[in-house]
C-alpha cells in the first residue's frame, strides 16, 4: 500500500493545521494516544508500520540526507510522512518535540513508566524492516558518552540560530543534531538504527521545529536556489514543498503562523517582501557532497 498524499495549493486556514507540542505539555490523554499510534504502527509489518518509517532512515533503505544540503528538507518531509502513518492509526495525533535547549535528560514518557508497562516509546527490540526477526535493542546510555558535552544544548542552539543564511544555518543545527543523538546513545547513536529509537521523531521533532523558528526570523531564506526543485526520497516531494510547514498541514505551538517561504502569498511572506523574493543563501560548508555513512553520526 502506498500513501497518497495531496499537498494543498494554498495556505490552509489555521483551524486547519495539527499542532505539535512540546511532549512536556501533552495532557495524559494526548500521551496515551501518541503510544497507541506507536504500538499500532509497530503492530504492522508492511509500508504503513514503523519499522518501514524506521528504514526510510537507515536500514534497510538508508535514504535519509546527513551532512548534506539536503539535511533538514529531507527529515522534514520524513516526519511528515510518519506523521501521516501515525494518524492513520489515531486520527489527529502529532509528534511532539523535546527541548535539549532546556532539558537535561530523556523525557520522563520515553522512558520506564509504572502507568505504562509496555511503554512502545521505549524499545527494548529492534525489527529491521523485512528482516524477519527481532534483535535486542541495546539501551540508551544518556549522557555517557565522554565525546559529547551535557544536556542542555541552550547556548550551542542559541548559536546556531544565529545564522544569517540557509547554508549556515543547517550546519550548525546538524552538529548540535549529531550531539543530541550521541548524548542519548543505545541505537539512536548510530544512523543505522537511530529511527528504530521512537526517541528519535521527538528529537528530529525538535530540530524540524528550530528551522521552523528560523524561518520566522529569517524570511525568505532557502536553500540554494538550484536545490529547490530536487525530489526527496523516496516520496519525490521537493524541497521547495518543504519550505512552508503550514502548507504540509501543521504547524508548531507558540510559532507565528504567518510562515515566510516562497511559495507564501505576496504580502505575508515578510516585512521586506523585495528582500523576500530574492533572497537566497548561498552556497556554504553546508553544501559539501555528500559522503557516505559510517554508521555513527
Ligand atoms: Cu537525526
Amino acid at each position: 500500500m502506498t500513501l497518497q498524499v495531496t499537498v494543498p495549493a494554498g495556505p490552509p486556514a489555521r483551524g486547519t493545521l495539527s499542532l505539535r507540542k512540546s511532549v512536556d505539555k501533552l495532557s495524559d490523554a494526548e500521551l496515551a494516544n501518541l503510544r497507541q499510534a506507536f504500538a499500532g504502527a509497530m503492530a504492522l509489518d508492511d509500508d504503513r508500520g514503523f519499522s518501514y518509517f524506521a528504514g526510510w532512515h537507515g536500514e534497510p533503505f538508508n535514504w535519509c540526507e546527513h551532512h548534506t544540503s539536503l539535511f533538514l528538507p529531507w527529515h522534514r518531509q520524513y516526519l511528515y510522512y510518519f506523521e501521516l502513518a501515525l494518524q492513520a492509526i489515531v486520527p489527529g495525533v502529532t509528534l511532539p518535540w523535546w527541548d535539549w535547549t532546556v532539558s537535561d535528560s530523556i523525557p520522563a514518557a520515553y522512558g520506564v513508566d509504572s502507568r505504562a508497562p509496555d511503554n512502545p516509546l521505549l524499545v527494548s527490540q529492534v525489527r529491521i524492516y523485512r528482516s524477519g526477526q527481532s534483535e535486542p535493542a541495546p539501551p540508551r546510555t544518556p549522557g555517557q558518552n565522554p565525546g559529547v558535552p551535557p544536556l542542555p544544548y541552550q547556548d550551542d542552539w542559541n548559536q546556531a540560530m544565529a545564522a544569517t543564511s540557509f547554508a549556515e544555518f543547517q550546519t550548525a543545527i546538524e552538529q548540535v543534531h549529531d550531539n543530541v543523538h550521541v548524548w542519548v546513545g543505545g541505537i539512536m547513536q548510530d544512523i543505522q538504527s537511530a529511527a528504530y529509537d521512537p526517541l528519535f521523531f521527538a528529537h528530529h521533532a525538535m530540530i524540524d521545529r528550530s528551522w521552523r523558528l528560523w524561518q520566522t526570523q529569517n524570511p525568505g531564506a532557502t536553500p540554494a536556489a538550484t536545490l529547490l526543485d530536487n525530489g526527496l526520497r523516496p516520496n519525490g516531494m521537493t524541497v521547495r514543498q518543504t519550505l512552508d510547514v503550514t502548507q504540509l498541514g501543521y504547524e508548531y505551538a507558540g510559532t507565528a503562523a504567518e510562515a515566510p517561504g516562497p511559495t507564501a502569498p505576496n504580502g505575508t511572506a515578510a516585512a521586506t517582501p523585495a528582500d523576500a523574493s530574492t533572497q537566497t543563501s548561498a552556497p556554504g560548508p553546508g553544501d559539501r557532497p555528500h559522503t557516505p555513512s559510517e554508521g555513527s553520526f
